[in-house]
Order: C-alpha cells, then structure tokens, then sequence
C-alpha cells in the first residue's frame, strides 16, 4: 500500500478523498462521484451508475500519477518511444488499473461494505473493441509493459467511434452488431482541445522559391480535418508510471466551412462537416485482409499526421531543437497501416519547417523502427497509386523522390540487376500500378523486425529478402509477449494466490521467476490444489455456458479450446474434422473408449470473408447434431460462444485444459493467445509454428503435443504439385469424415451448404488440413490417453506455467528497448499536489 507523507508533527492527518487509499476514504468518495458526477442517490442509482462512479473514484488515484509522470517527463527532457498502432485493443480499464494501483482487495472490500459486488460492476464496463485480434492486443500489452518497466512512451491511434463488431449467433450464423462502447460515455479518456491539429487531403502542390532562395513545395489541399485528441492515463504495476495512450477523433475545421455557410450553403456545410468526422467513425474488421478503400488511407493518414505534429509539438514545448527529433523520440511503426509516417515525418520536416533533404531524410531514418506481423500475401498494403496520388499529392511526390534516391543506391551494390529494382522500388509497376508500404516501411527505418524466431527467419527469406540482402543489419527478431497482469493476476486470482503463497509476488513483475514452482511440480498436495482450481474454474465457465447457451458441459471433461479470429489458414476446421472423427467413432461403435471432451471455440469472421463465415456455421451445426445424440451420451459437447473479445478471452485461458494451436506451419507470425493459455496452465497442441516453437522449447518437448508438416516441408509439398485428393482416396477414416459432410449429415440433409468447404478441401486445400489430417488426429489421441491420467496431466500443467517467464511482455519490451529503441527507464517519484 502506498503511504502519504508524513504529515508535520502535532497535525492530524486526513486522506485526500481524490487519492486516500484506505476503505473508509474509498467508500466516502465513491458516494461522493455518484452524487457529484452521475448525479444519483443510491436509491435511483443503476449499476451503470455505480460502475461509474467506482471508475471515477480509480481515475482520481490514477490521475496524480500521471500528472506527476508528465511532469517529469517534460524536466527530464526524457527520451520517448512512440507507438503508432491503428489498433489498440485494450480490453476493459477497471479491474487492470485496480490490480495496477494494488487496491484490489481494498476496493472489493468497500463495495462489499457498501452493499455492491465488485464482479457485477467489472462486467459493467463495455470494453474499448479499438482493434480485430492479435495486433491491436499486443499494443496493448506493449503499453501496460511499458509503463512497468518506467518507460516515456506515447501510444498514438484512432479513436474510433465504432470499436469491432458485436457478433451475435443465429441460426449457427455469424451476425454483426455495430458495437457503442462509447454510448454511456468514456470515464477513463480525458480530451485535449488545446492540442488539436489539422489534417491535409487532396488538392494539389506548388513549388516556389522561398526569402533564403531555397526550392520549397506549398501544399494547396482541397479538404482539412481537425484531428482532436483524447488521453487515457497507462498505469504500471505497482509503479508511479502512469504513460498517456493519444487516441485521435476527426472532426471538421471551423475555418473551412465558413465559405460553405456564408454563401447559404448550409446542406454543403453539414455535409462537409459529417464527412470529415467519418475518418475516426469505424475500424476496417478486416483482421490480415487487405482492402484497398480510400477511407482506411484517409484513416492512416490521419492518425499519422496528427501523431507526427503532435511529436514536433511537444519537441518545441520542451524548447528542443528539430534536429533532436531521433534523440527524443524512437517512433515504432506496427505493422504498415502507419507506414505513410516516412514520406509524412519529411513533409512536416521539409515544407511545414523549412528543413533541406539530406537533413530531413537523416532525422527521419533514425527515428523509425517497422514490425512486421504478417506474411500472408493477402495482407499487404498497395495503394493503387492513382487514388494515392488523388488523396495525398505531395506524398507521392515525396515517395518518388525517396525512390530515386534509393534505386541508385540498390543499383551500387547490385549493378546490372534490374529483376532486383524492380521487386525494391516503392512502386509496383508490373501492372496497375501501387504504392508498396512495406516498401517504404524498410526504406525509411532503421531496424526491421519480426515478431517470433521462426517469423524473423522467414522475413528474411521471403516477403523483405531483397531488403534483407540490402540491409542485413536492419533485421532483428523480437518474440511477441503478453502482460501477467491482465492474463495471470487479474483473470486468474485463484491460480495467481496459489502461486503467491509458495514464492512470494515478484513473480507478477518478473515473470522468469515462475520457475520456482517448478519444484512443486512433483509435490502431491500442490499438485492437488492447482488441479482443484482448475476444475472451479471450469465449473464457472460450464455455469456460463449453460446461462448463455443452454448446452450442458460436464466439467470433469477435458476443454478443448480454440479461440482467435476465424481465419481458413488457423484451421478451425481441421478442429471440426476431429469432432467429426470421434463421433464417427462413437457411430461405428457407442461403446468405445472415448476420453469427454468439451469443445470450445470463439471468435469473429471479417464481414467480408465468406469462407470463415461458412466455418461458424458449419462448427455450429455439428454442435447442433452432437450435442443432443444419445449414442455420444454426452461424451462430447460442441459449443461456439458468441462475441469472443478481452473481457471474455479473460474467463477462457484460465478454464481451458487444451489449447488449440494449429495454424498451417508457416502462416501465422507469433500467436500471442498460445502464451495466454500456457501461462494458465493448457497444454498445446500445435504445429511449429509461429512462437509454437520457443513455447515448446520452454516448456519441454514431453509437455507439448506436436504434430504436422513443418514449413520446408509444406513449401516442399507444394511445389511437388500438392494432390488433396489423395489423401481423401487412401485414408479411409478421412474419407468417412469428409462424405458424411457431403452427405448433408450435419445440414439437415443439404448437401449444397457445406460444398463449399468440401469442394476447397478436395480440390484446392491451400492450407493443407488433408496433408495434415492423420498426424493431428493420432496427436489427439495421445491427448485422450494422456489426460486419463490426471496427475501427470497436472504436473505437465504445473510445468508450463512455470515456464513461460519468457512470454511476458515485460521481456518483449526489454528486448525493444535494448535493441531498437535505445531508451532507459525514468523513475517517477510520488509528489502529492494537495499539499503544495
Ligand atoms: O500471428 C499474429 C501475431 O501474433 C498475427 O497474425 C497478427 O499479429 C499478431 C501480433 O504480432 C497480425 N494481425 C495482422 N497482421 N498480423 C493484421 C493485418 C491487417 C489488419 C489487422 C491485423
């Protein structure tokens, strides 16, 4: 608990009710937050009100401390990382900030006095959906460890007005709901009028000769967006750092609709007015689908810009010279969707500041890093470049300018190659031509990542090769992490005592630490307490199912879980495929042997992505036929819960005994849920795939269950003219599976429904589920046979958790500050403004 100063002697001391911690100073001003600020006596008071008025009461303990980090922060000139993300997804405040400041307890306790149950009021909270799935997460992850480790850092995106879709199921379908999270308003953003800024689109560009007789661009652009930004203080784990994330909401200029309005113009004005605010309205729910729409560059280019001027902004407030921009600050690109920060940062160096080339292009290399999060083909960004020409007319002057620079020096250490140019060039010109982001994205910064080993080798090897062979010494790996906090301390507090009461807390800061239970891994009694929570846990979930659903779990069965994004390349449906197996088995036989299993999955398809959206129902309609068989006996339950997203991942990872890791070897970067589960305790199945790798070296090879082609191998298989349908042909159990989806087994007798799926896995297979088909349902058995004996399933459980210390987040960022961002902790003491 923190500790006021020490008051002088003689005086009585009386706790601030903005920042006392103790019960009784919590409990007074949270009455007071729900009288002053919801406007409400308890008796009319909803749980809204009162969640409110807690978030309130917390924001006040939050806001010394960040008002203090600022503070010093601006004396120390400190040295900032800078983290433009178009997603942040970061899942509800209250409960993190609670563990963050260490008044969880204290707080339960008061709303337990007050007559109010703390879990009721955590579920109040609409969480701020700000991104699709893994990306925008671990943004958020990177952020809460940022401000534990004392690092200045400044997240900067969007504040969108519609957050990720609420999904809702019906009749086995996907359906989207458009999400309000901001519909009963935002307690923990506070908004910063005084530093709005102005973004530019369109028009033209003309050059001039300025007073000094230098060559300079004016950009005359045909509309400008105010950008307006809102903070939500970051608070580390028990730290004083409280970090700012910066997110931008468009609105329209007032200078610019005068024109609009004095000529009676008042339709044209509005319109213009609504048009601007459309840039921040809603996130693109495409999780690695690229989709070249004018709206998502307008997006980019927005929150860039203002990020960018607001940088130069607090550079000039801290009277430091432009030409410090790469010392104060170290600017991390996530993923392309902010790579228009390049040709930006020289626009605003060049024209808005009078900077000459050479001296704006050195400023603006040292200042960025670019991760990489994706190899699939699908998921890079190219403009085409006539609409990036219409909407950014003196970016694109800059990004040829830029190139020619950049071909000449290719053509130095690789003359006579122009294959090689060409592939370079920031411009595809094979055909229609684009703008190619991760083009620009390698060219414009000094080092280049990717976010798991094998997905850092694979960079190199493919998508960025040419750059590689240009830059070897750009390329690094950093390993994705998660935060213990919210995935361990805040989701899983039963687990989270047991541990605390065998090695002390440090662990929660020092996740490497987790080893030390390791010891108790062949202890009787410790393994019997971890194995008892883990069934609480489940039971909870089974209630919840059972509330949501109606579907009965048994939670002595084994929960098999898959959640993520509904993507074809993660495999959702070879999961479907080993359901149908077994029940296929339970058909042919109702008496063998069959290890109940639970099977979980959740998740979201992109609006727009028919093939996903046909695995949702297909996994519902075996449900639909599974669960209500008599021969499975319930031995089996198959259940999708609808609307997947942080709050529920949090229940999830704690409850699940296997975790489903099952991507085509090769396709998915890192994963970042495969660690949350781990941490809690699920064994994986997995391919090595992604961090698969690392965990299973971690972990040990005998507490992992691999299976499946490795990536040479299926680029092997490929090339020798990959045949699906021979697999179907000499595998008979294969063969059952796949015509009793054909047969319309699972559709109510249509074969037409499912044909889709059928025909892909036979004839084209792009992700090799048949290829793999027989090695992960020989894996699964050895699942089965491995969870019948519970207590070695408990020790190889124990095992993962204790070792996991290298999927914390706080390691990840350690590594980016060492490696890339050359940036060092800043303490930030507690000074308490009350008595100054
Ligand atoms: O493997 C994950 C990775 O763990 C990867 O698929 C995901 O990023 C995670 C964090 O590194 C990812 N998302 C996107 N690209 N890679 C993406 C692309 C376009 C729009 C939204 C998200």
């Amino acid at each position: 608990m923190q500790t006021l100063p020490t008051p002088p002697s003689g005086s009585v001391q009386i706790e601030d009710d903005r920042t006392g911690l103790s019960i009784e100073t919590l409990k007074r001003a949270f009455l007071d937050n729900l009288f002053y600020i919801q406007g409400k006596f308890p008796a009319l008071a909803s749980k809204n009100d009162y969640y409110m008025a807690l978030a309130y009461t917390v924001r006040d303990r939050l806001l010394r401390r960040w008002l203090n980090t600022a503070e010093t922060y601006t004396n120390t000139q400190a040295r900032t990382v800078c983290y433009l993300s178009a997603e942040f997804l970061m899942g509800p405040h209250l409960g993190n900030n609670l563990i963050n400041l260490g008044i969880y307890d204290q707080i339960n306790q008061a709303m337990t006095e007050l007559g109010l149950d703390l879990n009721e009021l955590l579920q109040q909270e609409e969480e701020p959906g700000l991104g699709n799935g893994g990306l925008g997460r671990l943004a958020a992850c990177y952020l809460d460890s940022l401000a534990t480790l004392e690092i200045p850092a400044l997240g900067y995106g969007i504040r969108y007005e519609f957050g990720i879709f609420d999904q809702e199921i019906r009749d086995g379908w996907q359906v989207e709901i458009t999400d309000k999270w901001l519909r009963y308003g935002n307690p923990w953003e506070i908004a910063r009028p005084d530093w709005a800024v102005e973004v530019k689109y369109g028009g033209h560009t003309e050059s001039f000769i300025d007073e000094h007789g230098n060559y300079r661009v004016r950009w005359v652009p045909f509309k400008v967006v105010k950008g307006l930004p809102y903070d939500t203080p970051i608070l580390g784990y028990k730290v004083n750092t409280a970090n700012t994330l910066r997110l931008w909401s468009a609105e329209a200029t007032e200078s610019f609709d005068f024109g609009a309005f004095n000529s009676g113009d008042y339709f044209g004005a509005v319109h213009q007015k609504s048009n601007s605010e459309n840039i921040s309205k809603v996130l693109y729910p495409n999780d690695e689908q690229y989709q070249g729409k004018v709206l998502r560059l307008e997006q980019q280019m927005f929150f860039v810009s203002c990020s960018l001027q607001d940088m130069i902004r607090i550079l000039q407030m801290q009277n430091m010279s432009l030409e410090k921009f790469p010392e104060k600050f170290s600017v991390q690109l996530n993923d392309t969707h902010p790579a228009i920060a390049v040709a930006e940062l020289m626009r605003l160096l060049m024209d808005e500041h009078g900077m000459q080339w050479d001296n704006a292009w050195n400023i603006t290399t040292r200042t960025f890093g670019y991760t990489n999060h994706t190899l699939l083909p699908e998921a890079l960004e190219r403009w085409p470049l006539k609409l990036f020409s219409e909407l950014l007319p003196r970016h694109i002057e800059i990004i040829y300018e830029i190139n020619r620079r950049f071909l000449d020096d290719v053509r130095i250490k690789f003359p006579d190659d122009p294959g090689r140019l060409s592939r370079l060039s920031l411009i595809d010109e094979s055909g229609e031509k684009y703008v190619r982001m991760a083009n620009l994205a390698c060219v414009g910064s000094s080092a280049i990542n990717g976010v798991a080993a094998l997905h850092s080798e694979l960079v190199k090897q493919t998508v960025l090769k040419d750059f590689y062979d240009m830059y070897p010494e750009k390329f690094t790996n950093v390993t994705n992490g998660v935060t213990p906090r919210r995935f361990v301390v805040l989701s899983n507090p039963r687990m989270t005592s047991l541990i605390t009461s065998k090695i002390g807390d440090n662990w929660i800061k020092h996740l490497d630490e987790l080893r030390r239970i390791e010891q108790f891994a062949d202890d009787p009694g410790f393994r019997y307490e971890f194995r008892q929570i883990k069934q609480a846990i489940k039971q909870d979930l089974a209630n919840h199912i059972k509330s949501e659903t109606d579907v009965e779990v048994d939670p002595s069965s084994l929960f098999d879980i898959q959640v993520k994004r509904i993507h074809e390349y993660k495999r959702q449906h070879l999961n479907a495929l080993h359901i149908i197996h077994l029940y296929n088995r339970i058909k042919a036989n109702p008496s063998a042997e069959i290890t109940p299993r639970t099977f979980l999955f959740g998740g979201k398809a992109a609006p727009g992505y028919y093939m996903a959206k046909l695995i949702i129902k297909f996994i519902n309609s075996i449900g639909e036929v599974v669960n209500r068989d008599p021969d499975v006996a319930g031995r089996l339950k198959v259940v999708f819960l609808k609307d997947y997203n942080v709050k529920f991942a949090q229940r999830v990872y704690p409850a699940a005994d296997l975790s489903e890791q099952i991507s085509t070897a090769g396709k998915e970067a890192s994963g970042t849920g495969n660690m949350k589960f781990s941490m809690n305790g699920a064994l994986t199945i997995g391919t090595l795939d992604g961090a698969n790798v690392e965990i299973r070296e971690e972990v040990g090879a005998e507490n992992f269950f691999l299976f499946g082609l490795t990536t040479e191998e299926v680029a092997a298989k490929k090339a020798a003219g990959y045949r699906p349908i021979d697999y179907y042909e000499s595998n008979n159990d294969l063969r059952q599976v796949i015509d009793r989806i054909a047969s319309g087994f699972f559709s109510h007798g249509d074969t037409g429904l499912f044909r889709p799926l059928v025909d892909n896995l036979l004839h084209k297979d792009e992700y090799l589920l048949l290829a793999d088909y027989q090695s992960y349902i020989d894996c699964q058995e050895q699942v089965s046979q491995a969870y019948r004996n519970w207590d070695h399933w408990t020790r190889m459980s124990i095992l993962n958790t204790a070792r996991m210390g290298k999927f914390s987040s706080d390691r990840s960022i350690r590594d980016y500050c060492q490696n890339i961002w050359k940036v060092q902790p800043v303490p930030i003491e507690l000074k308490d403004y009350t008595q100054s």
